[in-house]
């Protein structure tokens, strides 16, 4: 049977997956997953087309192949068995393998449903989670505006107004760093604004209890749940 052609007919180039062809498309993810451990950012681009071209899912090769390899990496780097630089090479082939999938995970609505500003907050310059942040919200029908890392409380604050946003979404990665969305929300607050704009929190060492303490609207633990929740707060209004 010819298999290429079997199983035609599914949204955006995908289709059932046979037996041979999962167990290739197994392996062909857990070797993007290596290859991102070993910050080799041209072969990791290189497979994801082809496991793009394969008709594997995007979610599949972005959870299990680039997410999972990062996951690694992290690991190592907490006990020490791998430092700075490992982690920064193995970043950009994250963000080499994330551009290939962009176009595939988003799929924009045609009415913006409203703005979005976005940031990793001050003192901290993680910027993959929020960059998957970014691409979910345009897939689910922002207009968003990416300060990208290091951002201040005024910034987040004057770019709302200028911009008329609807949400305010801050991520952050270090405990260090995760107070100063307080920070945010106080300025908010202090500026008599902070009705005005929902606001969302997320990265890793966040948590629905600390969004609670500091008066945060929403705590997301996802992209994908950002986005959803993004959507329903702004249309809920
Ligand atoms: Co950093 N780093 N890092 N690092 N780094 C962590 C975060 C760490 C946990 C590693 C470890 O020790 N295990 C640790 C923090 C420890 C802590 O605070 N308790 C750490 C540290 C210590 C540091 C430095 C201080 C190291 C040093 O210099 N000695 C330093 C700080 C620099 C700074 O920011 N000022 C540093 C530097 C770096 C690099 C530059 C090398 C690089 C960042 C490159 C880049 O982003 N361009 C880096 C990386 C890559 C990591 C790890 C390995 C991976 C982070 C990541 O991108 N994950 C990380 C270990 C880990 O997380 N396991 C680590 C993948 C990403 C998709 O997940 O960002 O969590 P994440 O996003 C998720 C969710 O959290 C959520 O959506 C995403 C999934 O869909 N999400 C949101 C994120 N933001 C959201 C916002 C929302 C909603 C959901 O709404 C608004």
């Amino acid at each position: 049977m010819d298999l290429a052609a079997a199983g035609t007919g599914w949204p955006d180039g995908q289709r059932i997956l046979y037996k041979e062809e999962t167990d290739m498309a197994a392996e062909i993810v857990v070797e993007i997953s290596e290859l991102l451990q070993k910050g080799r950012a041209k072969n990791v681009k290189n497979l994801v087309q082809e496991a793009l071209d394969q008709g594997i899912d995007p979610k599949e090769i972005l959870n299990d192949g680039l997410l999972a390899g990062m996951m690694v990496v992290g690991g190592k780097f907490k006990r020490n068995e791998v430092f700075v630089p490992e982690v920064l090479v193995a970043a950009r082939a994250m963000n080499a393998g994330i551009t290939l999938l962009e176009p595939k995970l988003v799929e924009v609505g045609n009415e913006p449903v409203g703005k979005a500003v976005v940031g990793t907050v001050k003192g901290d310059l993680h910027d993959i989670g929020k960059n998957l942040v970014v691409m979910m919200l345009k897939g689910a029908g922002f207009d968003v505006v990416d300060l990208g890392t290091d951002v201040e409380a005024d910034v987040f604050i004057e770019r709302a107004e200028e911009e008329n946003a609807d949400i305010i979404c801050m991520s952050a990665l270090l405990t260090t760093t995760m107070p100063y969305m307080q920070t945010v929300i106080d300025a908010l607050q202090e500026k008599g604004l902070r009705e005005k704009y929902i606001v969302m929190i997320g990265g890793a060492p966040v948590n629905d209890a600390f969004a609670k303490q500091i008066g945060a609207d929403y705590y997301t633990p996802d992209a994908a749940t950002a986005a959803e929740t993004a959507r329903r707060a702004v249309t809920d209004r």
